[in-house]
């Protein structure tokens, strides 16, 4: 090689204008959304990417793709796809993280969390900062926390006031085991599939029922398919807004603060239209029969599934278990 070659290369190098060159940034970034842009959570990754250009004066290009595109719909594959760089970035439900990070089933222990207070407790307390530490030790950078919010059951064939209303109904379940292990407890027949494939599940009638918060029923227009809404909180479903971490460290100083700011203002207002309309009144006036079970019911929907939060304490491990019991009491 003669040495004006070399020296080419050696400049090439230094300044990392090569193609992926330290420090270059990328025309665009993909995010991963699992649902559709006209929701809480659609709107939250929206807000992220407007805040991102505004913040870094259009360096950073944040395109959200819409139902799990860039997943071809396996919404469970999303942890690993940001960590391990084939996709940027998500705004992704702690349920979808669930197989890489299975700590992150301590939201999905049925009647566990009790009501926003509790979890807003979760999320900023001593359980909160180890599952933002497990998530980074694997690859994925935690930039704040939204919310899908609090699940509810919907179903075609009855109103759902106690557990032996749910026996023998199908219900459509996202594909993580414990919602199984909830489902079978309660003497449903519990049947996975993504979401991709779950609206056109519940339009052709292939399962009785399904389960997901407020914001989602209503722009899935779940009331066309279903006539019962049974409002009973039973888990709760938070979003983690997440980076891939190597790329993340690899940011500039100013742009990791500019869209760590966007993160927090783009977190609050996804949480705050997670939070608005819960009542069940919009699906109401849809036509559906609205549940809200008493107190005497939800004990016993509670009884019905203890031993599934027996089963996973264990999965979810002793350390955030007793940091999440700590942070509720
Ligand atoms: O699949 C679901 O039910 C959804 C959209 O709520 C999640 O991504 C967990």
């Amino acid at each position: 090689m003669t040495r004006v070659v070399l020296g080419m290369l050696l400049a090439a190098a230094l300044c990392g204008c090569g193609r992926g060159g330290a420090g270059a940034l990328k025309q665009e970034y993909k995010m991963q959304v699992t649902v559709g842009p006209a929701n809480h959570w659609g709107l939250g990754a929206a807000k992220f990417a407007e805040l991102a250009k505004a913040k870094t004066n259009g360096k950073i290009n944040i395109k959200p793709y819409y139902g799990s595109q860039l997943l071809k719909g396996a919404q469970l594959s999303s942890a690993q796809m940001v960590s391990s760089g084939a996709i940027d970035c998500a705004l992704e439900s702690t349920i979808n993280l669930c197989p890489v990070f299975p700590e992150l089933n301590v939201f999905s222990l049925p009647f566990f969390v009790d009501g926003h207070a509790q979890l807003d407790k979760l999320e900023a307390g001593a359980t909160g900062r180890l599952l933002f530490t497990l998530l980074e030790r694997k690859g994925l950078q935690p930039l704040g926390w939204g919310e899908n919010g609090f699940r509810q059951l919907t179903n075609s064939k009855r109103p759902v006031k106690s557990p032996d209303d749910l026996k023998g109904l199908k219900i459509r379940v996202v594909g993580s085991p414990i919602f199984v292990d909830i489902y079978r407890a309660l003497g449903s027949d519990p049947i996975n599939m993504n979401w991709g494939d779950a609206v056109v599940a519940f339009q052709q009638g292939a399962v009785d029922g399904q389960e997901n918060p407020m914001g989602i029923l209503i722009s899935t227009q779940i009331s066309k398919y279903h006539k019962y809404l049974t409002l009973w909180n039973y888990l709760a479903d938070p979003l983690v807004l997440c980076w891939n971490k190597a790329e993340w460290d690899a940011f500039p100083g100013d742009i990791k603060q500019s869209l760590t700011a966007a993160a927090v203002e783009a977190c609050a207002y996804e949480k705050a239209l997670a939070r608005v309309n819960l009542d069940g009144s919009a699906l109401k006036k849809e036509g559906m029969e609205v549940t809200v079970p008493d107190a005497p019911a939800l004990a016993a929907f509670k009884r019905a599934t203890a031993p599934v939060i027996e089963a996973w304490s264990a999965k979810i491990g002793p350390e955030v278990m007793a940091a999440a019991k700590a942070d509720l009491r």
